[in-house]
């Protein structure tokens, strides 16, 4: 259990879950200030997706400096911060796909069923953990799987669909590697979330981990898959333009 009240300044040895909401927040400011200069180094075609990138973790570096002390302060899970969060970076994260996929043809269309395919998955999830009043296993695995559908939908187009045909008939080697990669990320680095879902009460996992332990999963993998995302796409970014 989280033993600090009102005093964001001690983070005890035994509190995992502080730590990684302060280091989460660093991790996030100082990948935000990479991306944002590098930019600098890119041919133009690039700048919006590093742009992207740093507003990515920008972004949530802003959420976890409050998570952080909301957490500090009182011990409970900052779920409303947490889903603001992501209704702001996953749509940003569908179009990365986006941009690097429109020289290969993808048109706005495939942009907006990705957002409304994470817009299913958060609003679900949201319900699942906000309005969880009685702790219910029902209402927890029936919104986790609702939540799940908008889930296998990127996933399949990252895999088989949309995104990997348009990346197939891409020109560019590295975008090819590329999207490649941010499928990795969907399938693993997205598959840690459902986890930390499971912690809550009434979920599968409340038995194993702590309520509060949904937050060690969500910022692991909030630091993977939004510092990953942006390593991607500027690796897609510096090994194109020294082509140039
Ligand atoms: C930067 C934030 C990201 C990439 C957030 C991704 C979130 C998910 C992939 C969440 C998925 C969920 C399920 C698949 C089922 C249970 C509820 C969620 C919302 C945790």
């Amino acid at each position: 259990m989280n033993t600090i009240f009102l005093d964001v300044m001690t983070i005890n040895a035994n509190d995992p879950v502080t730590f990684t909401f302060f280091t989460g927040y660093m991790a996030m400011f100082a990948a935000s200030v990479f991306f944002l200069f590098e930019r600098g180094q890119v041919d133009g075609k690039w700048k919006t997706s590093l742009l992207v990138s740093g507003l990515i973790t920008g972004i949530a570096a802003v959420h976890y400096y409050y998570m952080r002390d909301f957490f500090a302060a009182t011990g409970k899970t900052p779920v409303a911060l947490r889903y603001i969060d992501w209704t702001l970076t996953v749509p940003l994260m569908c179009l990365e796909f986006y941009l690097l996929l429109k020289p290969a043809g993808a048109k706005a269309a495939f942009m907006w069923k990705l957002i409304a395919a994470s817009v299913v998955m958060l609003v679900a999830g949201y319900i699942g953990e906000a309005f969880n009043a009685d702790g219910s296993s029902s209402h927890n695995v029936m919104w986790g799987v609702i939540s799940t559908l908008g889930y296998v939908y990127i996933l399949h187009s990252a895999w088989f669909g949309e995104a990997k045909k348009l990346a197939a008939a891409s020109s560019s080697a590295s975008v090819q590697k590329g999207i490649q990669a941010l499928a990795w990320f969907v399938l693993v680095g997205w598959a840690i979330y459902p986890i930390g879902y499971m912690c809550a009460p009434g979920g599968w996992l409340s038995g194993v981990f702590n309520p509060e332990d949904v937050n060690l999963f969500y910022n692991l993998a909030d630091a993977v898959n939004k510092i990953g995302f942006g390593l991607v796409v500027y690796g897609i970014a510096t090994s194109e333009s020294a082509k140039a």
